[in-house]
């Protein structure tokens, strides 16, 4: 052990602790200074960025017994405070610069010291400083924290005032279409927001830390589970295996069509017959501190009989390949597509015909933060799990047969959360910790390591296609053939639904009347298939859009006048035969020509004989729901202080839920005039919010919106007297008028029939996408130099919200063009492994155009967002690598040796 007197935040601070702890661990544990965040625990992110006698250090990697005595230490706790907000904090919530905000501290700190440094520094200069200090966002795309940055610059120096900086954020009045800033925001750039590693540093003393027992091949038989050794070692009070489950020990897939093969129950909580992939869950260790329930789960010895792991769809497909689940086929589930003709004479008459194979994998989510949950028993004697969860509702009922706790008995809350772009749509912990819970009697905390996180949580599903398309010598589309394997890894969950995408989005955008093919779901030993922000849409419009280049080319047409002639225009329908909406891809496509055409000529004037520049275009088309009539309820009430609280679960994975229900909300009660500061909005707790579904599918600004508003209106409708004043909630008590009201909303769609047939959602989201790129010959690496995305996502509810959306989406789209994969999990492991974009990587230059066709089914004519820009764009850069030099790449992400292997054929 050692003591230093540490000089922290303008005060000097005792600290006693052991030699090799981290200077992060004991900022957080014995100073309480939570807003050094750890995300990857090991110089990657920049999340745990403090200044150290005035230098930037990243505290996760630093021991204790390198800082001397008296050390000068700045958190962000220390620029500024909530109600004394630093120009830095103040410019990040006029940029919106926090959407989760896990990463917020890290970049203030670094600003912060990069401010002190260079008064004026340029945009590269904050760019190559953040690079350089590894600071990472997975959710903004970088460019509004630039902007935060430079106007922050400005205040400091004296050229901009405060309140210019914060001159588009409404005072009072309508906020709907506003930069009015969301909620949470204070407290994400103060570090004062707990996340869920912060609550567990305040659970009670008695909380167990647990640590997890895991499969380290990806398929074999459980011989035995010998906990002996582990039980004995210090600290340890339980060591919890399938045996101490109660309930089924299978968390259920939930399957959603009659004709899957499986029953759903594929999932074990904790293995017990079988590891089905990497990182399987075998054992859970109880101790008091987390450093013996590690050293414990070390001894517990697990005898495996290795089976062959399959890998990859093909290789679960062989026919010699063993049942992974015994019982169930590999290829569990089959979608088709049949719409209009039958395509085989199509495409022997018509004038030309394309192909292509194509394949988009297994992208990583890659939060900042790490999954963390933890569980207790309340003192009505429910069982409280928290975690990230965005389906609060939906997990509860996935895990209570598995727990064997009745579902009515089960309370879910959902932390703040660093992030999830999907993943957390699985559960993933909550039924680890809920065992746990049960099988000791305690309060039990797990926080996953990054590592942990990137090999045991869910994955996009690879998708690998074969297309064909046929048009005439005009370039119109006559019929299209496709055929779609999804390796879902061993898990069923929700794997048949997104099959279904395939159907519905290969193709997406274009009036093509005839179309068959066939998907199918098919399970490996590779890690599971969860929901990953655009959900199917990439992966199918991947497909679609690159061939659409490639046809343009065969028909001597621009790629951009193809599409022009294809897509839905009044009379059109959709690959599942709907109507769509609103008919803005024409308009959207007349917005991007003069960008594309300006594109293509920088291209051509700036191309070397090294470095070649093109320009290249997609559409992006995805919908907002849950297949079918997706439903939301919602409820209000007014209390004596006179705020209104709004109770529905729209799941905050940092998009903006916040700021999404005050929004509509406030609309919704604005015949009463409520000022924005009276409406509060709870959104995170089933025992008080009804359900408003899970925050997948970009559905939550439609389907809770259209609750919301309903419930607004029965709200306005119950507070207005018959003079049309408004009651006070005395009044409303004394007269027995209801200070809560309900509302709900179900969408009026249908769900896909056994040839992916319906009508599946009342929104859709429009986009074109256009990219500009260099590839350098010599090396094949590929930067991209310039994105536009032309949208039309309806009415614009919150303006910071949805242009953080498109920003951080492309850049999410950036890197799944050319660098994230997990396919080895050995070597993208980590962040950098795994090709996490950081600054450097995407482009300053993104410029966003919306068009707001309001949508006749979308809360106040909105319609969705989060998804959208990860809907296509990829395939706009892989067609502007070709446009550049003539590299098709049909295999993601385009990493350099493959872009020039392709030049080198
Ligand atoms: N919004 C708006 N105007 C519109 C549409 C939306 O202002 N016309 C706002 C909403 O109020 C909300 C945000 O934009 O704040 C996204 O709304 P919506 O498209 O309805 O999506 P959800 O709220 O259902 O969020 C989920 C969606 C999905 S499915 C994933 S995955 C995702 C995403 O949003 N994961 C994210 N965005 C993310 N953003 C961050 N920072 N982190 C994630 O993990
Ligand atoms: Fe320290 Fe990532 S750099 S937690
Ligand atoms: Fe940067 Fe979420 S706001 S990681």
């Amino acid at each position: 052990m050692l003591k230093k007197m540490l000089h922290v935040n303008g005060v000097d601070r005792m600290v006693i602790c052991e030699q090799d702890e981290t200077l992060a661990n004991v900022l957080r544990e014995n100073l309480n200074l939570t807003s050094v965040k750890i995300g990857c625990g090991s110089g990657q992110c920049g999340s745990c960025t403090v200044v150290v006698d005035g230098k930037l250090k990243r505290t996760c990697t630093i021991k204790m017994k390198r800082i001397a005595e008296h050390t000068k230490i700045v958190t962000a706790e220390g620029v500024g405070t909530p109600d004394n907000l630093h120009p830095i904090q103040l410019a990040w919530i006029a940029h919106g610069g926090a959407q989760c905000g896990f990463c917020t501290p890290g970049f203030i700190i670094s600003s912060y010291a990069l401010l002190l440094e260079n008064q004026s520094p340029s945009r590269e200069d904050v760019r190559d400083w953040f690079q350089k200090h590894r600071n990472a966002c997975r959710c903004t795309g970088y460019k509004p924290l630039v902007d935060a940055v430079m106007d922050a610059a400005a205040v400091l120096r004296g050229d901009k005032t405060r309140d210019e900086l914060m001159k588009d954020v409404p005072v009072e009045g309508r906020i709907l279409g506003t930069k009015y800033p969301r909620p949470s925001a204070v407290a994400k750039v103060t570090g004062t927001l707990d996340y869920g590693a912060d609550l567990g540093l305040k659970l009670p003393a008695e909380t167990l830390r647990c640590a997890l027992v895991q499969a380290e091949v990806s398929h074999a038989k459980i011989i035995s589970i010998d906990t002996s050794e582990a039980e004995k070692m210090e600290g340890v009070v339980k060591v919890v295996t399938h045996k101490d489950v109660k309930g089924k020990n299978r968390i259920t897939g939930l399957i959603t069509f009659p004709s899957n093969k499986g029953d759903g129950w594929d999932r074990p909580i904790l293995c017990d017959e079988k590891v089905f992939q990497f990182g399987d869950a075998i054992a859970i260790v109880c101790a008091d501190t987390e450093k013996h329930a590690k050293a414990a789960a070390e001894k517990v010895k697990v005898e495996l009989e290795e089976l062959p792991a399959y890998m990859s769809a093909p290789e679960a497909m062989q026919d010699d390949a063993i049942e992974i689940h015994p019982g169930t086929p590999n290829t569990y589930f089959v979608q088709k597509v049949a719409k209009g003709d039958e395509t085989a004479p199509i495409f022997k008459d018509a004038d030309v015909t394309i192909e292509g194979d194509y394949y988009v994998g297994r992208q990583p989510h890659m939060p900042i933060e790490p999954d963390v949950g933890f569980a207790y028993r309340n003192d009505e004697g429910k069982l409280v799990i928290h975690s990230k969860s965005i389906g609060m509702h939906l997990h509860a009922a996935m895990i209570a047969p598995g727990l064997g706790e009745e579902l009515d008995n089960i309370v879910m809350v959902m932390n703040p959360a660093g992030g999830t772009f999907g993943y957390k749509f699985s559960p993933t912990m909550e039924a680890l910790v809920g065992v746990a819970c049960m099988a000791t009697g305690k309060p039990v905390y797990l926080n996953y390591t990054w590592y942990q996180q990137q090999t045991y949580t869910g994955k996009r599903s690879p998708f690998f296609m074969n297309v064909r398309m046929a048009a005439n010598n005009e370039g119109k589309l006559l019929g299209m053939e496709t055929d779609w394997s999804v390796d879902h890894g061993p898990y069923s969950e929700f794997g048949d639904l997104l099959t279904l995408r395939g159907a519905q989005f290969i193709g997406a955008g274009y009036n093509i009347d005839n179309i068959r093919g066939e998907g199918r779901t098919v399970c490996t030993n590779h890690a599971w298939g969860s929901a990953f922000r655009g959900y199917g849409s990439p992966q199918s419009e991947f497909a679609s859009e690159v061939l659409m280049d490639e046809l343009a080319e065969k028909i001597g047409m621009d790629p951009l006048e193809l599409r022009y002639k294809n897509v839905y225009r009044k009379g059109s329908t959709t690959p599942s035969g709907q109507d769509p909406e609103v008919y803005s891809l024409p308009e959207l496509l007349d917005t991007i020509r003069p960008k594309y055409e300006a594109a293509k000529k920088r291209a051509a004037e700036l191309s070397t004989a090294e470095v070649k520049r093109g320009a290249g275009i997609a559409i992006g088309v995805y919908g907002c729901g849950l297949d079918g009539p997706d439903t939301a309820e919602a409820a209000m009430e007014l209390t004596e202080d006179g705020i209104i609280t709004v109770y529905t679960t729209w799941h905050d994975h940092g998009q903006g839920a916040d700021i999404g229900a005050l929004t509509t909300a406030h609309e919704a009660l604005s015949p009463m005039g409520i000022p924005a500061e009276k409406i509060r909005v709870c959104l995170n707790d089933t025992s008080k919010c009804p359900n408003g579904g899970p925050a997948g599918g970009s559905r939550s600004q439609v389907v809770i919106g259209r609750a919301i508003k309903a419930t607004g209106e029965a709200m306005v409708a119950s507070m207005t007297k018959a003079d049309g004043s408004i009651y006070t909630h005395a009044e409303m008590v004394a007269e027995n008028i209801p200070t809560r009201v309900d509302g709900k909303w179900s969408a009026p769609c249908t769900d896909c029939d056994e040839n992916g047939q319906g009508n599946p959602f009342a929104c859709y989201m429009y986009g074109v996408f256009l990219a500009e790129v260099a590839v350098e010959l010599a090396t094949g690496k590929t930067t991209v130099e310039k994105i536009t995305a032309a949208s039309d996502i309806g009415t614009i509810m919150n303006q910071l919200a949805v242009e953080g959306q498109m920003y951080g989406g492309l850049a999410q789209a950036i890197g799944l063009a050319l660098t994230e994969d997990f396919e080895d999990i050995k070597k993208h492991s980590t962040m950098v492994g795994a090709g996490f974009p950081y600054i450097k990587q995407i482009p300053d230059d993104m410029e966003l155009i919306f068009i707001e066709s309001k949508r006749p089914e979308g809360p106040f004519g909105a319609s969705g967002v989060g998804e959208l820009p990860l809907t296509s764009p990829h395939a706009a850069i892989i067609n502007a690598i070709y446009n550049a030099c003539g590299a098709r790449i049909r295999h993601l992400p385009a990493r350099p040796e493959k872009v020039l292997a392709e030049l080198n054929k």
